[in-house]
């Protein structure tokens, strides 16, 4: 029978695996101990894999039965080099001893730097052009020549600014390597260099913000029993919007008191207090800057003296404080839902890691698809040529930028717009929790970032793990067979914590050669204080809104589908009227299909429609199928997606055109590699990157195609957000499915599927194509890995070079 083997039916039910809970307490009964009691010493990140195998190994021999392990995770060599990988610790440690041999580069240690002292922010790979790329991956071409990226910061002038800089070749060479301005992936020509409008922090904090706020201090003192004048007993801080006003060569800044949490809890940004000031800070001399008013319960004084005269006179309307509380707590509380401490259910592998990783190169094997991971600072993880049964499909997909865009009636909410990798996802990207971010068998890898001469590296920050999801890939029944296919998918994950909100990232594959590319949120949302806000969210606590917002987040997907000619071609259902020759004169009300092209990139912004019914298909015209139709892969959502609401942003200028539509096509170009640049925000009237200068008219009918497309969500925060915004329903995503690319299902040849034929009250047949069937013993431990194994962000100093002297340290923005 080849293939389709037939077993009886007892045989399916006897291969059920054996579980054995090794823990009792921990399977059968809810254990009433505190928590540490729940801490056990378990495998640390070992695969469920080797426990098994240890039982195996008879070490703690459960039955007699054979194992049910089929493999171990597999360790391969990648077929080329990583070229969007990491630079190696030498690699790194070479560049920043170059370039402080580099005297017109004039730099300080990091350690030792004032606010008047050029350093190195960033050191990290250069991502080389798909044009020198494609040739090493498709031919026998060498490998790109590789380039550092570095970023500096020239703060030893009036006029600071960020520089961009190109250092190579690599490996250094004194006689070879040079320094240029990074410019080409920039549409704004200015040599790589972005003012910096934060070189002056300390001071700011030092001499203006806490300055200002102890000129108020009788006035925090009545309204919140506190102060924030850089005393160790402060118990408010003050911070503000981001990015600042740009307007008229002006810097100015609103910022507003906040109380701070007296526990370990993060819940700052739930507990604003609602007294504003706006400050003109232009320059770098802060005995120059301005105080140019407060705002109180929506009345604006000009000046303190006439704040305090007013706050201090009979009548004045005070306010209530947000003040923390178990409601901005997010541990255990309230009553325990029924059986809720029972163990809940679990995924396992039972043949070990079904998929290959190259953990040096960063490149995965599954199933049919293979990809290489490649990772920055400023957007964290990215995938890259992507494969499908050896055809590329995707050159690159990942993360551009995060944008969350705020609206309020007060100046803290309207000014905010953050576009997070100026802060970075890759710094920010933590080590992941076993067992709750990912599955405790899934396989973790390391990320690293530049910061102040020493490589950090998040142990274990991005995971890979089949799972099996909750509802089949296909089923059909009839009254002579049932016939039912497993959806086993295969996931990439990091998270990021920028400040107070967390972005789980994942890209998922299926068997039917389909991609999913999600994020999800969840972290403290950042609310407002309540007075006048009425009309920019709910009132969710006392004194608290939930402050309306919109996530926007930018992909880049480079598609190659079947080589670089691409178009886009959209199909929509679309209501007709029409007679047909059989219709006797009348005519039939129905729909039909309407297709066309995106012809060229004047038309290439564009939206999801209304009721979902046009079609994005990414198509190869040069390659039809037998039936004549275009091989090709269709875009769709997967949740739901968003664009930014706001028209013509007041925070954002010309910053983030890219989250002003759903879907964005624009001729690949390696000037053009991302649509944003970290430092946009310092510079929002003429940021490095403007987006919109992409659209210059450019024909995209088989050419190299790029699509920008936008994740997001609508975000008015309810008081399911308090204490943490929750991941069932902070939910984004789209879909990348094949259509007409093959001439059928590719999930057909998988194994795990059945048929069973049946009737007249018996089955007479079950097929299982080949699985693997007969007993196996599986020992079961359902403990969380040893989270005490969570350790924090490794670090090793470059300069001087000390590889062998790591120690432990994380930073975080809150
Ligand atoms: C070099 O930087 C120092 C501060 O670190 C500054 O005082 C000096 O003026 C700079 N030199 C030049 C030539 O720019
Ligand atoms: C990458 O492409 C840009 C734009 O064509 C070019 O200026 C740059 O030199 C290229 N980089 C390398 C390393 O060839
Ligand atoms: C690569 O080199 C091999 C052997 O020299 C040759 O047969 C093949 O055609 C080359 N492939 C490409 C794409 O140049
Ligand atoms: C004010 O704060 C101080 C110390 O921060 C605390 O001891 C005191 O109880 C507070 N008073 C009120 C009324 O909350
Ligand atoms: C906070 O510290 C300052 C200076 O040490 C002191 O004068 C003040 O009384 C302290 N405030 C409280 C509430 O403890
Ligand atoms: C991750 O980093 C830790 C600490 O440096 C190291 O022990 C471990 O081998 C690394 N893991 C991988 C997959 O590279
Ligand atoms: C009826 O059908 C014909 C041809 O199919 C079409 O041209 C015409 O517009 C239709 N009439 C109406 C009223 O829609
Ligand atoms: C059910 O019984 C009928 C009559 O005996 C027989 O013809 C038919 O093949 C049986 N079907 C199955 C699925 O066994
Ligand atoms: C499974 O094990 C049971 C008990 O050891 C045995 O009776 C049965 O034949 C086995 N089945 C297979 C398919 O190996
Ligand atoms: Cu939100």
């Amino acid at each position: 029978m080849g293939l389709l083997e037939s077993i009886s039916p007892r045989a399916i039910v006897a291969s059920i695996l054996l579980l054995t809970c090794l823990v009792h307490d921990v399977c059968a009964r809810p254990s009433p101990e505190p928590r540490s009691a729940w801490v056990r010493k378990g495998p640390g990140r070992k695969k469920m894999a080797d426990h098994i195998k240890r039982a195996v190994e008879g070490k703690r021999p459960r039955s007699t039965e054979p194992s049910c392990v089929e493999t171990l995770a597999t360790n391969i060599a990648a077929p080329k080099t990583n070229i969007w990988g990491e630079l190696s610790h030498v690699e790194a440690a070479a560049v920043v001893q170059w370039l402080f041999a580099q005297p017109e580069l004039n730099l300080t240690v990091t350690d030792k730097a004032t606010a008047w002292d050029n350093t190195i922010l960033l050191v990290e790979s250069m991502r080389p052009n798909k044009t020198d790329a494609l040739p090493y991956l498709d031919g026998n071409a060498t490998a790109p020549t590789k380039y550092a990226h570095v970023v500096l910061d020239h703060r030893a002038t009036e006029s600071p600014y960020y520089a961009d800089i190109l250092v190579g070749p690599l490996p250094v060479d004194s006689t070879t390597t040079k320094w240029e301005p990074l410019t080409f992936p920039y549409t704004k020509k200015s040599g790589g260099k972005v003012r910096n409008l934060d070189a002056d922090d300390v001071a700011l904090y030092r001499e203006w913000l806490l300055v200002i706020g102890a000129s108020v201090a009788d006035i925090t003192r009545d309204l919140w029993n506190g102060t924030a004048m850089g005393l160790a007993n402060d118990t408010l801080e003050i911070w503000g919007i981001d990015p600042l006003w740009q307007d008229n060569g002006r810097i100015i800044r609103w910022d507003t008191f906040w109380n701070l949490p007296t526990d370990n809890f993060g819940a700052e940004t739930l507990l604003p207090l609602g007294l504003y000031f706006m400050s003109d800070v232009t320059g770098r001399d802060p005995s120059k800057w301005k105080l140019e008013g407060w705002l109180y319960n929506n009345i604006f004084y000009e000046t303190t003296e006439e704040f305090r005269a007013a706050y201090w006179s009979p009548g004045f309307v005070k306010n209530g404080a947000n003040v923390e509380g178990d409601w901005a707590r997010t541990d255990q509380q309230g009553a325990v839902p029924p059986l809720d401490t029972a163990y809940p259910p679990t995924q396992i592998t039972p043949a070990g890691t079904r998929f290959s990783v190259d953990m040096q190169q960063k490149y995965v094997e599954w199933m049919d698809f293979t990809f290489y991971i490649g990772f920055t600072r400023d957007t964290g993880m990215a995938l890259f040529d992507i494969r499908y049964k050896g055809e590329r499909l995707i050159y690159e997909l990942g993360l551009q930028e995060a944008l969350a865009h705020y609206a309020g009636n007060d100046p803290m909410q309207s000014g905010t717009a953050y576009l997070d990798t100026f802060y970075g996802f890759g710094p920010y990207a933590f080590e992941l929790v076993p067992g709750y971010d990912c599955p405790a068998y899934a396989t973790y890898l390391n990320t690293s970032f530049y910061v102040a001469e020493t490589t950090h590296t998040h142990i274990s920050s991005i995971c890979l793990f089949e799972f099996a999801a909750d509802f089949p890939m296909q089923r059909h029944s009839t009254s002579k067979y049932v016939s039912v296919t497993k959806n086993t998918h295969f996931t990439v994950r990091s998270v990021s914590t920028v400040g107070n909100y967390d972005y789980m990232f994942s890209y998922t594959f299926f068997m039917d050669g389909s991609i999913a590319v999600e994020v999800r949120a969840s972290g403290y949302i950042q609310s407002a204080y309540f007075a006048h806000n009425e009309d920019y969210g709910f009132q969710i606590h006392d004194f608290l809104s939930g402050s309306m917002h919109d996530h926007v987040l930018n992909y880049k997907v480079d598609f190659d589908i079947l080589g670089t000619a691409n178009s886009v071609q959209l199909m929509t259902n679309v209501p007709v009227s029409k007679r047909y020759p059989w219709s006797k004169g009348r005519n039939r009300s129905t729909m039909a299909l309407k297709r066309s092209f995106v012809e060229s990139e004047a038309d290439g912004r564009f939206n999801w429609d209304g009721n979902a019914v046009t079609q994005v298909l990414v198509v190869n015209e040069d390659e039809k199928n037998k039936y004549g139709e275009y091989r090709g892969y269709r875009v769709l959502p997967y949740t739901g997606t968003a664009h930014l609401t706001v028209k013509h942003s007041s925070n954002l200028a010309n910053a983030a055109h890219w989250a002003e539509y759903d879907i964005q096509v624009t001729r690949q170009k390696d000037t053009e590699p991302r649509s944003a640049h970290p430092y946009n925000s310092q510079d929002v009237n003429d940021p490095p990157i403007n987006f919109a200068k992409f659209f210059d008219g450019e024909s995209l009918r088989k050419e190299d195609l790029v699509m920008w497309l936008n994740l997001g969500m609508h975000h008015v925060p309810h008081t399911g957000d308090l204490p943490n915004t929750v991941m069932t329903t902070a939910h984004s995503g789209i879909q990348f499915m094949p259509s007409n690319y093959f001439s059928m299902d590719q999930s057909r040849q998988t194994v795990n599927m059945v048929r069973i034929d049946y009737g007249n009250g018996t089955t007479s047949n079950v097929a299982t194509f080949g699985q693997k069937q007969g007993n196996c013993s599986l020992d079961f431990e359902p403990v969380e890995p040893d989270l005490y194994g969570y350790t924090g962000d490794v670090v090793i100093r470059k300069f001087p070079f000390d590889p062998n002297d790591p120690y432990y340290e994380t930073d975080s923005i809150a």
